[in-house]
C-alpha cells in the first residue's frame, strides 16, 4: 500500500460547535478541507497504529464521498481496522453502541444532524470517543488547535471501498468490516425493553403507532424494529427510506418539520403514539393522541417511570438535564431522593457522569433522551421507552403526561428561536443581558422577582475541568427561569434562543395553553434582552 503525504495549508474556521464541525457541503468540498479536520484528529489522537475505529453517518449528501476518503486516510495514518454500516449508514447512537460493544477506540460520525442536506446544504463530521461518547471539549479544542498549523496529510492510494457488500477484506494494511446497521443496536433494544409486552400490546391493538423517520437514517432502523420485530402494523414507519437531501425536508423532529406525524395525530383516529426522529437518529419527538410532550416533560416521565422498564429495574443513580431544560425532572429527582446534576447544552458533558455512574438517564430540551446504554442521545430508544410505558401502564400518552403533572406540578416550557440573527447583533444580545446581570437580583418586574442572575458556568464533577459562559440564566423567587443563549449548531448567521419555563403546582391550572401562561415571562424576556430593536425581527422564527 502507497502512503502518499499531501501538502496542505490551514484554514480558520474548523472549531468544532455544540456537536461537531458542520459546515455547508461547499465549504467541506474545498481543497483538503476535510482532509485537514481529519487529519487534525488522527494527529491529536496520536498512536492509532493497529487500532480499531468506527464509521457512519446519516446517509445525507457528501457521506458516501467523505467515507471514502476518511478510510484511504485512516489506512494511511495506520488504523488496524475499520468498522463501518453497510451503504455508509450508521444513525448515531448506533455509532456509539458499536464503538462500546466492539470496544474500539472511537469513530466518525458524519452528520449534520436536524439540518437539511443536499449540495447546497449542511454535513457534518464529529469524532466519537473510547466510551462512545462524543470527544470531550479538551480533545475538540486540541484538534481545533491543531487545524490551525496543519501543513500536510497522509492518504493511501487505494481504490474507493465497496461501502454496500457485507463482510471482511483487507484493505491496504487495514482489515475491514462492513456490518449490518442495525443488528448490533436492535439487539440492544431487546435487553432494555420489555420486546414481549409491547409486541402483544401492538398485536391486540390496545397499541398503535407512528413512527415519522422524516426520509433520514431512522427509517431502516424503526422499519426492522417496530414493524419486523415487534409487529407494528406495516405503514407504521413513515418517510421510511433515507434520501440524501431528507426528501427536500428539514429532518428535525418538531411539530413544524414533522408535519406529517403532527397532522396524522392531530386528526381522528390517531395512533395511541407518534413519535419522530432526526437526520442522524439521535433526537426524538412524542406525541399522544391530540397532545404533544415536550422534551422536558417527556426527560422527567422516563425518570419516574424508568423502574418499570426491564432495563431499569434497579432504579436510577442519578439524572441530568442541559442547564435550559426545564426543572421538571429536578422534582422528579428530589421525590425519589437522587442526584440532579444541571449541564451546559451538548451531549458531551454528560459522558464524564455516565461513565462515572453518576447518572442513568439524562436529557435535554432540544427533543433529546438517553441513558447510560449508550453515551448519545438515542430517538428510537426514548420511542420504545414511551411504547413500553404504555403498555405497562395501559393509559393513553395524554394521561400518562397529566398523571404526572398532578404528582410533580406542570413546567410550563416553551423555547422561542431567532433563526439567521447578524452575528454581531447576537453578540450585542449576549453583550447587553451580561451587562445586566449584577443588578438583576432582588428587582421586580410585574409579579416576578428575580432570584439570581448569571452566565452559567460549569464545573465538571469528575474531572474539574471548566467550561464558561454557558447561557445566560434569569431566575425568579416562584422558580420560574428565563435562559438565553446562542446556538452552537447552526451554519449561518447566529441563532440565539430564548427558553422560558413557570411553575405550576395546582392542578387545576395544568390546562392553560403554554404561551399564554408564558405571555407575561415572554414579554419580560423581550424586553431584557432588547431582542426585537437588536436583531430587527418582529417575532421568533420558531416556536416550539
Ligand atoms: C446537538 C447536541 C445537543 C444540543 C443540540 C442543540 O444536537 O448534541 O446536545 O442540545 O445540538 O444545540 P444548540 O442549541 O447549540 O443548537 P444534535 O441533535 O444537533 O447533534
Amino acid at each position: 500500500m502507497k502512503v502518499e503525504t499531501r501538502k496542505t495549508i490551514p484554514y480558520p474556521d474548523q472549531k468544532p460547535g455544540t456537536s461537531g464541525l458542520r459546515k455547508k457541503v461547499k465549504v467541506f468540498r474545498q481543497p483538503h478541507y476535510l482532509e485537514n479536520f481529519v487529519q487534525a484528529v488522527f494527529d491529536v489522537l496520536g498512536a492509532i497504529s493497529g487500532k480499531t475505529l468506527v464509521l457512519g453517518g446519516d446517509g445525507r449528501y457528501f457521506n458516501r464521498e467523505a467515507l471514502q476518503i476518511i478510510v484511504k486516510m485512516a489506512a494511511a495514518n495506520g488504523a488496524g481496522r475499520l468498522i463501518i454500516g453497510q451503504g455508509g449508514l450508521l444513525s448515531t447512537p448506533a455509532a456509539s453502541c458499536l464503538i462500546r460493544k466492539y470496544q474500539t477506540l472511537g469513530g466518525f460520525i458524519l452528520s449534520a444532524s436536524h439540518n437539511p442536506g443536499g449540495p447546497d446544504e449542511d454535513f457534518g463530521i464529529k469524532y466519537n470517543a473510547t466510551n462512545g461518547g462524543p470527544a470531550p471539549e479538551s480533545f475538540t479544542n486540541a484538534v481545533f488547535a491543531r487545524t490551525l498549523e496543519i501543513s500536510e496529510y497522509r492518504v493511501a492510494d487505494l481504490p474507493d471501498l465497496d461501502l454496500d457488500r457485507t463482510g471482511e477484506t483487507q484493505w491496504g494494511s487495514m482489515s475491514v468490516r462492513i456490518i449490518d446497521p442495525v443488528e448490533d443496536y436492535a439487539g440492544l433494544m431487546e435487553e432494555l425493553f420489555d420486546f414481549k409486552l409491547i409486541s402483544q400490546s401492538l398485536k391486540v391493538g390496545a397499541l398503535t403507532v407512528c413512527f415519522d423517520a422524516m426520509h433520514a437514517i431512522t427509517g431502516p432502523y424503526a422499519r426492522r424494529i417496530l414493524e419486523d420485530r415487534l409487529g407494528a402494523a406495516a405503514g407504521s414507519v413513515i418517510n421510511a427510506i433515507p434520501k440524501e437531501d431528507f426528501g427536500g425536508g428539514h429532518p428535525d423532529p418538531n411539530l413544524v418539520h414533522a408535519h406529517a406525524l403532527a397532522e396524522l395525530m392531530n386528526a381522528p383516529g390517531a395512533p395511541v403514539l407518534g413519535a419522530a426522529s432526526d437526520g442522524d437518529g439521535d433526537r426524538n419527538m412524542i406525541m399522544g393522541a391530540r397532545f404533544f410532550v415536550t422534551p422536558s416533560d417527556s426527560l422527567a416521565i422516563l425518570a419516574a417511570n424508568a423502574h418499570l422498564l426491564p432495563g431499569y429495574r434497579e432504579g436510577l443513580c442519578g439524572v441530568a438535564r442541559s442547564m435550559p431544560t426545564s426543572q421538571a425532572v429536578d422534582r422528579v429527582a428530589h421525590a425519589m431522593g437522587i442526584d440532579c446534576y444541571e449541564t451546559p447544552t451538548g451531549w458531551k458533558f454528560f459522558g464524564n457522569l455516565l461513565d462515572a455512574r453518576k447518572i442513568t438517564l439524562c436529557g435535554e430540551e432540544s427533543f433529546g433522551t438517553g441513558s447510560d446504554h449508550v453515551r448519545e442521545k438515542d430517538g428510537l430508544w426514548a420511542v420504545l421507552f414511551w411504547l413500553n410505558l404504555i403498555a405497562v401502564k395501559k393509559q393513553p400518552v395524554a394521561e400518562i403526561v397529566r398523571e404526572h403533572w398532578r404528582r410533580f406540578g406542570r413546567d410550563y416550557y416553551s423555547r422561542h428561536d431567532y433563526e439567521d440573527v447578524d452575528s454581531s447583533a447576537a453578540e450585542g444580545i449576549m453583550t447587553h443581558l451580561r451587562g445586566q446581570l449584577a443588578d438583576l437580583p432582588g428587582k421586580r418586574f410585574g409579579s416576578y422577582k428575580v432570584a439570581f442572575a448569571d452566565d452559567f458556568r460549569y464545573e465538571d464533577p469528575i474531572d474539574g475541568s471548566i467550561s464558561e459562559k454557558q447561557g445566560v440564566r434569569i431566575g425568579f423567587d416562584n422558580g420560574s427561569r428565563m435562559v438565553f443563549r446562542l446556538s452552537g449548531t447552526g451554519t449561518e448567521g447566529a441563532t440565539l434562543r430564548i427558553y422560558l419555563e413557570r411553575y405550576e403546582r395546582a392542578p387545576e391550572n395544568h390546562g392553560l395553553d403554554t404561551q399564554e401562561s408564558l405571555a407575561e415571562l415572554i414579554a419580560l424576556a423581550e424586553s431584557l434582552s432588547e431582542v426585537k430593536q437588536r436583531s430587527a425581527m418582529a417575532a421568533p422564527t420558531v416556536i416550539t
